[in-house]
């Protein structure tokens, strides 16, 4: 049984529920849910069976226009407060800079416009979130292998770390903004993009403005928002809780298939 077959089969016990718009499985916010156990211990089979089975070069299921029946749902940070975010969304994020580094051989600084006159991509495709509701979407931009190409990877470099703008709780450490990691083959992967438009519009606010990581066959955590910065490490210990992400350092897997 994989993830989607649990998923449907918790559907299926919903019977008299209406599904409208981004389908949501109530019983799964409920950590007491013995549906939510099978989910969650299903994950860690499904990671080993689409690592073993599947490969990590296969590509995400597309849909078509058609497809897409329901506005993406925000969730997690939908409006960062962040000091330098709030300037820069009051320019319109003319003023805004990606930059990318660490076990390159040359970082790279990019304005929108930068990204925009790129090549770009664009795929219809499921977001799933660990919370148990999906939404068909449509994302385009530019794919992260072609700024790996321009900036040169140097053989040092195992994972990508994307920092965001918005922080999620606060520490004794201060703020603690999100982030995430990859390795490079998931990087590499040709649906991993820089999303810049959603849905045929500039990716809104609530969305991740003005730039968000799409790892299409991954779950919805792993794809960053708000991206701040993109950096080339080596290992992911040291970056803080060292687990590779904001969810991972709180227990979440790591790699999270779909
Ligand atoms: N920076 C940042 N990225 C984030 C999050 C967040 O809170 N902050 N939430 C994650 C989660 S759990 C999901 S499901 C998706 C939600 O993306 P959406 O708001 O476009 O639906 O973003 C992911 N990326
Ligand atoms: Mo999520």
């Amino acid at each position: 049984m994989d993830r989607r077959t649990i998923l449907r089969l918790g559907a299926g016990s919903l019977a008299a529920t209406t599904l409208s718009g981004c389908k949501t499985f109530d019983f799964l916010s409920n950590p007491d849910d013995p549906a939510r156990g099978i989910l969650l211990s299903a994950n860690r089979l499904t990671d080993a069976a689409q690592r073993l089975f599947q490969g990590r070069d296969a590509l995400a299921p597309t849909y078509s226009e058609a497809d897409i029946r329901q506005p993406m749902r925000p969730n997690g940070s939908t409006d960062p407060q962040a000091p330098d975010y709030l300037t820069l969304k009051k320019g319109g994020f003319a003023d805004y800079r990606l930059t990318l580094g660490g076990e390159v051989a040359m970082p790279l600084k990019l304005s929108l416009a930068d990204l925009r006159a790129m090549p770009q991509q664009s795929q219809i495709t499921r977001h799933d979130c660990v919370e148990g509701w999906s939404c068909i979407a449509k994302w385009q931009g530019v794919r992260l292998s072609h700024l790996l190409d321009r900036a040169g990877t140097r053989p040092a470099a195992r994972y990508v770390v994307f920092r965001c703008f918005d922080a999620l709780s606060t520490g004794l450490d201060g703020p603690q903004f999100y982030y995430e990691s990859i390795d490079l083959r998931t990087a590499r992967h040709p649906q991993t993009i820089l999303a810049l438009a959603m849905n045929d519009a500039p990716l809104p606010v609530a969305n991740g403005a003005p730039l968000r990581l799409r790892v299409e066959r991954q779950l919805g955590y792993k794809m960053a928002k708000y991206v701040k910065s993109i950096t080339l490490v080596s290992t992911l210990s040291g970056i803080r809780g060292g687990k590779g992400g904001y969810w991972e350092d709180r227990g979440y897997e790591w790699y999270a298939g779909v």
